[in-house]
């Protein structure tokens, strides 16, 4: 059966980038798949070790997803640190992946900036805790912002890897099932999970500069919208977006070499769920002075809801306590048939 697994770090206000390249599709796929949807605190510390109010991150978190539409009881919602196999497992792909795979990826150059001697070793693993997160309960889907592509590129090596130096075992226990990968199919333990990177969403631009993603840790505030903010945010941080001084195009082709107003175009789109042509169709020949406002109403009649739920869930955290609890126990028991398959190939003995 088709599993979804995918997670969101707790490490700053969820923004409109996180809303519509992420939190979105994970309600949608709630009809068609077995959904785990993660709050990743064993991320969250990589990039800072001491966090500002942990807790009430993954609260926040949590609260985001239930606001948004998912349901935590037909599927599982959990924090990721209560679950012992995802740093388990992550242990054993620190050994399956290669140390110039994780050298080659662009998050953690970003990430470690210059002093890259002086970053943690796991932000360095980042990628392989993520590969154990999704491996762990051998989801074959990953619904994620384009920025995770490379990642999911690396969660896939590793899938492969294991498979291949461990076929022979794997198949001796018994464990070996079909795997397709692609055109190609084979068997192996792991599946060759696809990521589920589409739509016009999968990278939203910064509100002050189109060639830098929305990102939580922009220090301008005006840069993102974040999930939270109030109706006057919203349409003042849209009023303030940077853009060119030009009427908007009636075609695509009007949008290159324009990135800012190719990004307001994509986020009307997404949130409208409409295609980019039916939007530039339709407001095509017009100054962004009344583009602006449509798009500030549409965000504000989308987010206002989901912020107000938010709040709801958060003025009480014990419901979001009790979906996190159970959530983990459901997932543990996932976790622990994987466990116990990979220490019998790996050759660890077990109760
Ligand atoms: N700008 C974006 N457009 C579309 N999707 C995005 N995502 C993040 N930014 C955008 C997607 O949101 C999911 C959760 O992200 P995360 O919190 O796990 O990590 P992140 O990518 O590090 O998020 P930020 O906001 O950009 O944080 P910082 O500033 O720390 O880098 C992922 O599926 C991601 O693709």
């Amino acid at each position: 059966t088709p599993r979804v697994f995918s997670g969101v770090q707790p490490t700053g206000n969820l923004h409109l980038g996180n809303y519509l390249g992420a939190i979105r599709k994970f309600v949608a796929l709630q009809e068609s798949h077995a959904c785990l949807y993660c709050v990743v605190d064993l991320h969250a510390i990589t990039a800072q070790l001491v966090q500002d109010d942990l807790p009430g991150q993954i609260r926040s978190i949590t609260a985001a997803f239930l606001a948004a539409g998912i349901d935590p009881k037909k599927h599982i919602v959990f924090n990721q640190s209560r679950v012992s196999g995802h740093a388990e497992l992550a242990w054993i792909f620190n050994c399956v992946a290669r140390i110039g795979w994780m050298n080659r990826m662009t998050q953690f150059k970003e990430k470690a900036g210059k002093d890259r001697e002086n970053a943690s070793l796991g932000l360095l693993a980042y990628p392989s805790l993520m590969a154990a997160d999704i491996l762990l309960y051998r989801a074959t889907h990953v619904p994620v912002g384009d920025d995770q592509k490379q990642h999911l590129e690396l969660t896939r090596d590793i899938a492969a890897k294991f498979n291949f130096d461990f076929a022979e075992r794997i198949e001796a226990a018994g464990l070996a099932v079909p795997i397709t990968a692609g055109e190609e199919s084979t068997e192996g333990y792991f599946p060759i999970t696809e990521p589920l990177i589409e739509g016009p969403a999968t990278r939203i631009m910064s509100l002050k500069d189109g060639a830098k993603k929305m990102s939580k840790s922009d220090p301008s505030d005006l840069s993102r919208i974040n999930l939270t903010d109030d109706a006057d945010a919203i349409a003042r941080k849209i009023r303030k977006a940077k853009t060119d001084p030009d009427a908007l195009p009636s075609e695509l082709d009007g949008l290159k070499e324009r990135p800012e107003a190719d990004n307001l175009v994509g986020i009307f789109a997404a949130l409208a769920e409409r295609p980019k042509a039916d939007v530039l169709a339709e407001y095509g020949g017009r100054q962004f002075s009344e583009f602006k406002p449509a798009l500030a109403d549409l965000a504000v009649g989308i987010l206002a809801p989901i912020s107000a739920e938010m709040r709801r869930y958060l003025a009480d955290p014990s419901h979001i306590d009790a979906v996190l609890k159970d959530g983990a126990e459901r997932a543990g028991a996932i976790a622990d048939a994987t466990m116990k398959d990979v220490k019998d190939i790996v050759g660890f003995l077990r109760d």
